[in-house]
C-alpha cells in the first residue's frame, strides 16, 4: 500500500513540475526525459537488471568517474569571488593596466588553503595557509599565488618534492594526516637548516589563523615590476586584512579540528553570505635594481623577508570578496593557479624557488584537470579575449572557425598577429652571465639571522606559544636523536628558545654557540597587527536558560550587533526560552549547549536573570564552556547576576578581558565589552 501511495505522490509531483516548467524535468546527458530515477530496468519485479537501461548506466558511469586527483599540495581549500580596486596610478613603477588608474576595478577569484592535508582534512591544523589570487585583468589573468607567511621552507625548487614527502603522512602507513608533528618532517628540518626561519613561523600562532579573513598574505618571492620604459624594480607583495591579524591557540585549534573541521571554510562562507565582506589591502615593497645588493641577505632567497622597517609597504589598492561560488567543484576545485600567469608590467626574479614554480604549476594542471584546455573552464577563463592557434586536445570546448591554425598566414590576413612590444607581454631584458653550475650561491648561506630576527620580534606570549609548539611537535617525534639535533639547531637562533624547548623535552641543554643579534622588526609581531576593528564580525555566545532576563538579553544582543558582532544565544536546552519578562523570548535560542563548545566563539556574555543564572551555574557543561573561553584568553562579560556563572566557572571578576557589571545598561556594557574582545588576554 505504501508503495502505491508514494508512487501516486511522485506522479503528482511530476505532473506539477511539468506544469510549472518543462526545464525542471530530469533528463539524461543526451537531453532525453527520464521517467523514473529510483528503479533500474528489470526483467520482472524481482528479476535481474537489464543492460539496455541506458539511463542507469549513464548515471552510474558518471558517478564512477566523479573524482579528479586532488592537488598534490594545498588540497584542502575554499574560494570566493570579489574585486580589486586600485587606489592610484602605479605607472611610475609598472605598466600593468589593472594598477594604472585610481578606482579601476578588476574581478578576482581567491582560494585559501592548507598545505599538507588531504582534501577532507581539518581546517585548523598547524600549517602554512595558501593565499592564491587570480586577477581577471583586461590584459589577461595575473595569478598571485602566495601564502600567509612571507618566507618559505627551502631555497631551491629541487628540494620541493623532498620537503613535501617529508611533511606529508609517512608513506608506509599514511600517518599522520595534516600534521607536521612526526619524524620525517623533523628529520628533513635538521638536515636542511635553511628551513629554520620558516619553522619558527610555522611554530608561531600564524600557523593557526582564526579566519582566512584575518590572515596576511605574501607573494613570498621577489618579483619584478616593469614600467613603460622597460625599467625593472624588485617587488614583494603583501596583503593586509582589514580586520587585523588574529590567530587561534593550539589547544583551541585541536579542539576545533573535531568540533568543526570546516571552521575556516564555514567562516568565510558565512561572512560573505551575511554581507560582512572580507577585505585586504594590497601593498608592495619596492627595491630599485640599483639597490639589489644593499641587504645582508639575498633578495633571491625565499627564506628571507625584507623587514618593513627597512623598506616600507606602499599601498596599491584593496580587495573585497563578496560572492561565494555556486559549485565548489566547478569553481574552487577546478581553479588552476600558475605563477607564470603574469601580465605586462609584472615579471620574475631569478629566485630559484620561483623559477621552479614557473614549471610546476602548468605541469600539475595537465594531470589534475586532464589536459591543456583547463583555461577554458569558467573559473579559469580570462576576461580578455583569447586568440591563438592552439587546437584540439582533451576537453576542447571552443569551436574554432576558419582553415588557418598557424602563423604566419596570408589566408586569414595574418590573424591572429603578434601584438608587438607596445601591447604584448615583453620579458624584461635582464642581463645574465656565468657558467652552467649546480651550486647554491654563497649569499644564501646564512640560515639563522632571520630566524633570530623573527624570534626577537615576538612578544613574550608569542615566544611562549612558539616554545610550546616546538615541545609538542618534537614530543611527538620518536627519534631522540632528531629531537636533540633540532634543539641544537635552535641554539643557533637563540639560547632561551633552545633551552625552553630542551627543558620541556627533558633533554640536555645544548652547548652555547654564538647567536645572531639582529634588530627586531616590530611589524612582525601579532601585537602590532590586531587592528582597530574591535568586535566587528566576531562571534559572541550569549549564555541563557529559562528565567533569563529577556530585557538584558535582547538589549545586549542588540547593542553588540550594532557594533558588528554576530551573537548566538546558547541555551542549556534546545527549544524556546521561558523568559522572566515579556520580550523577544521566543525563538531566540540559536544553539543548544550540547551542540557547541567555546572554541566556536570569540567571546562569551551571560545576561541577568536569577533562575537562569542558577541553572547555568549548576551545569558542569556550562562551567566548562566558560572556563575554556577564559583559558583561551577570550573576553567574558556578565550583566547583573550573570557574574555568578563566571564565578562558578572559576573566572576572577577583575581579570583582564572580563567585563562584569551590575549597574551599566546594555549599551554601555557593550561598548566596554567590544573593546575587551578586540584581542586575546594572555596576561591572565
Ligand atoms: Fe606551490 N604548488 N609550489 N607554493 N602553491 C601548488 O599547484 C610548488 C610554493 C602555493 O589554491 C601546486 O595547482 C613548487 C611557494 C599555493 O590552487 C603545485 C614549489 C608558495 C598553492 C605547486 C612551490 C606556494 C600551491 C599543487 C617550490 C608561496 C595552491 C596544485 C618550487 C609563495 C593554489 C597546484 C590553489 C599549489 C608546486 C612552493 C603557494 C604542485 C614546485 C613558495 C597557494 O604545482
Amino acid at each position: 500500500m505504501g508503495h502505491d501511495t508514494s508512487r501516486d505522490r511522485k506522479d503528482e509531483q511530476l505532473e506539477a513540475a511539468r506544469v510549472r516548467d518543462d526545464d525542471h524535468l530530469l533528463t539524461t546527458n543526451q537531453g532525453v526525459p527520464v521517467d523514473d530515477d529510483d528503479n533500474t530496468l528489470r526483467a520482472g519485479e524481482r528479476g535481474p537488471s537489464l543492460l539496455e537501461d541506458f539511463h542507469f548506466r549513464e548515471k552510474l558511469t558518471h558517478f564512477d568517474h566523479e573524482r579528479i586527483p586532488e592537488r598534490v599540495v594545498h588540497a584542502r581549500g575554499a574560494g570566493a569571488y570579489g574585486h580589486f580596486e586600485a587606489y592610484a596610478s602605479c605607472g611610475d613603477v609598472t605598466r600593468a593596466h589593472f594598477l594604472a588608474e585610481p578606482g579601476r576595478r578588476t574581478p578576482v577569484f581567491v582560494r585559501f588553503s592548507t598545505v599538507a592535508g588531504s582534501r577532507g582534512s581539518a581546517d585548523t591544523v598547524r600549517d602554512v595557509r595558501g593565499f592564491a589570487v587570480k586577477f581577471y585583468t583586461e590584459e589577461g589573468n595575473f595569478d598571485l599565488v602566495g601564502n600567509n607567511m612571507p618566507v618559505f621552507f627551502i631555497q631551491d625548487g629541487a628540494k620541493f618534492p623532498d620537503f613535501v614527502h617529508a611533511v606529508k603522512p609517512e608513506p608506509h602507513n599514511e600517518i599522520p594526516q595534516a600534521a607536521s608533528a612526526h619524524d620525517t618532517l623533523w628529520d628533513f628540518v635538521r638536515k636542511q637548516t635553511e628551513t629554520t626561519h620558516m619553522m619558527l613561523w610555522v611554530m608561531s600562532d600564524r600557523a593557526l589563523p582564526r579566519s582566512y579573513r584575518t590572515m596576511q598574505g605574501f607573494g613570498v618571492h621577489t618579483f619584478r615590476f616593469v614600467d613603460a620604459d622597460g625599467t625593472g624594480t624588485f617587488v614583494k607583495f603583501h596583503w593586509k586584512p582589514r580586520l587585523g591579524v588574529h590567530s587561534l591557540v593550539w589547544d583551541e585549534a585541536q579542539r576545533l579540528a573535531g568540533l568543526d573541521p570546516d571552521f575556516n571554510r564555514r567562516d568565510l562562507w558565512e561572512a560573505i553570505e551575511s554581507g560582512a565582506f572580507p577585505e585586504w589591502e594590497l601593498g608592495v615593497q619596492l627595491v630599485p635594481e640599483s639597490r639589489e645588493h644593499e641587504f645582508d641577505f639575498d633578495l633571491l632567497d625565499a627564506t628571507k623577508l625584507i623587514p618593513e622597517e627597512l623598506v616600507p609597504v606602499r599601498p596599491l589598492g584593496r580587495m573585497v570578496l563578496d560572492r561565494n561560488p555556486d559549485d565548489f567543484f566547478a569553481e574552487t576545485e577546478q581553479a588552476a593557479f600558475h605563477t607564470a600567469h603574469v601580465v605586462p608590467g609584472i615579471d620574475f626574479s631569478n629566485d630559484p624557488l620561483l623559477q621552479a614554480r614557473l614549471f610546476s604549476y602548468l605541469d600539475t594542471q595537465l594531470i589534475r584537470l586532464g589536459g591543456p584546455n583547463f583555461a577554458q573552464l569558467p573559473v579559469n577563463r580570462p576576461l580578455a579575449e583569447v586568440h591563438n592557434n592552439q587546437r584540439d586536445a582533451y576537453h576542447q570546448s571552443s569551436v574554432h572557425v576558419g582553415r588557418t591554425a598557424y602563423t604566419d598566414n596570408a589566408l586569414a590576413m595574418g590573424c591572429p598577429a603578434a601584438a608587438g612590444p607596445e601591447r604584448g607581454y615583453q620579458h624584461l631584458q635582464a642581463g645574465v652571465d656565468g657558467a652552467k653550475i649546480k651550486r647554491r650561491s654563497p649569499s644564501f648561506a646564512d640560515h639563522f639571522t632571520q630566524a633570530a630576527l623573527f624570534w626577537r620580534s615576538m612578544s613574550d606570549w608569542e615566544r611562549e606559544h612558539i616554545v610550546e609548539a616546538f615541545r609538542f611537535e618534537l614530543g611527538k617525534v620518536d627519534s631522540v636523536e632528531i629531537r636533540r639535533d633540532v634543539v641544537a639547531q635552535l641554539a643557533h637562533v637563540d639560547r632561551a628558545l633552545a633551552e625552553g624547548v630542551a627543558d620541556g623535552l627533558a633533554l640536555e641543554r645544548p652547548e652555547a654557540v654564538a647567536t645572531p643579534e639582529p634588530a627586531p622588526s616590530p611589524a612582525l609581531s601579532l601585537d602590532a597587527l590586531a587592528g582597530d576593528s574591535g568586535i566587528a564580525t566576531m562571534k559572541v555566545a550569549v549564555l541563557a536558560a529559562s528565567g533569563v532576563d529577556t530585557g538584558t538579553l535582547s538589549g545586549v544582543v542588540d547593542a553588540l550587533t550594532v557594533r558588528g558582532a554576530v551573537c548566538e544565544v546558547v541555551a542549556c536546552d534546545a527549544g524556546q526560552l521561558d523568559g522572566d519578562a515579556p520580550g523577544r523570548d521566543k525563538d531566540v535560542v540559536r544553539r543548544a549547549m550540547f551542540t557547541v563548545a567555546a572554541p566556536l566563539y570569540d567571546a562569551v556574555v551571560v545576561p541577568d536573570g536569577d533562575r537562569a543564572v542558577e541553572r547555568l551555574a549548576d551545569d558542569h557543561v556550562v562551567r566548562g564552556f566558560v572556563a575554556e573561553a577564559y583559558r583561551h584568553g577570550k573576553a567574558l562579560g556578565s550583566l547583573g547576576l550573570g557574574v555568578g556563572v563566571l564565578a562558578a566557572s572559576g573566572v576572577p571578576e577583575d581579570a583582564p578581558g572580563v567585563v562584569s557589571t551590575r549597574d551599566l545598561g546594555p549599551d554601555e556594557f557593550a561598548a566596554r565589552f567590544a573593546a575587551a574582545a578586540a584581542r586575546r588576554h594572555w596576561s591572565r
